[in-house]
């Protein structure tokens, strides 16, 4: 059995058995990034054999405020799924899950194929046909959100479910960095901030995963809906909570733990 598969097996079971585990790296220290995204491309190959679909790609760990709640600094990507596609508003079954949080999100639909080297804000903003504000509900299968940046790799970055808002608005009409965003959990302010918080401009991170696929022969697809990265630190999901997430010229969007 290889490190690929044996990790994959793992995450797979953690996955539908909704039970964490400890950070694979604890049992193999030499699992490095790359590997991790061997894995990664091995659990997206077998979502794809079961049935499901890529429909685009996230970043994590873009924001200081996501950085500092995980101890972790490297910004890193996963992919999404058309199974994990949330409505907004409606109830999401948290026992499904192990221990849910949701982060506020701007969201970006690629209206033309993106692959490094040398993509730059410009070509993505240019690329983009809209942008959205969203909700990820991230669900790490690690005890405690306790992991290195190549465990987190390995677990496509928390992946859980995606929320979008309700208004597609054209890049060119905003300054993303300057779209700010409230977080409240039962209508009580919880965390503040704007687009700029994601490696300067969201754009910029999305520019960043174009590279980053770039690198490994593979690239931003058009059609592809792309989340950008926490904007602040994430908040619980728990039964009968509900999260809203209100943005500057882009509406806003909740989702409600059952
Ligand atoms: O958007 C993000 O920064 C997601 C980070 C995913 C890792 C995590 O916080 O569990
Ligand atoms: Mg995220």
């Amino acid at each position: 059995v290889t490190l690929t598969t044996e990790c994959a097996d793992l995450l797979e079971a953690t996955r539908r058995h909704s039970l964490a585990i400890a950070p694979l790296t604890e049992a193999r220290p030499e699992l490095t990034l790359a590997d991790a995204y061997a894995v990664q491309d091995e659990l997206t190959a077998r979502r794809e054999a079961a049935g499901d679909r890529v429909i685009g790609a996230k970043l994590g760990l873009t924001s200081v405020a996501k950085q500092a709640q995980m101890g972790v600094a490297d910004p890193v990507y996963g992919r999404l799924f058309a199974s994990t596609l949330h409505a907004a508003g409606s109830p999401l079954a948290i026992g499904r899950l192990i221990h849910p949080r949701v982060e506020p999100e701007i969201v970006f639909a690629m209206g033309e194929r993106l692959a490094g080297p040398g993509v730059t804000t410009a070509d993505v903003l240019r690329a983009t046909t809209a942008v959205c504000c969203g909700l990820e509900v991230i669900d790490s299968r690690f005890a405690d959100y306790s992991f290195t940046a190549a465990d987190v790799v390995a677990d496509n970055t928390s992946e859980a479910k995606v929320v979008l808002g309700p208004r597609m608005v054209p890049p060119a009409q905003l300054d993303l960095s300057l779209v700010g965003v409230l977080l409240e959990v039962d209508g009580e302010l919880v965390a503040t901030a704007a687009g700029a918080a994601t490696l300067g401009h969201p754009a910029e991170a999305v520019a960043a995963l174009a590279n980053w696929l770039g690198a490994r022969g593979q690239a931003i697809e058009a059609g592809w809906l792309v989340f950008s990265g926490g904007l602040t630190a994430a908040v619980p999901l728990v039964a009968g909570s509900h999260v809203t997430a209100t943005f500057g010229h882009l509406g806003s969007v909740d989702v409600r733990g059952s």
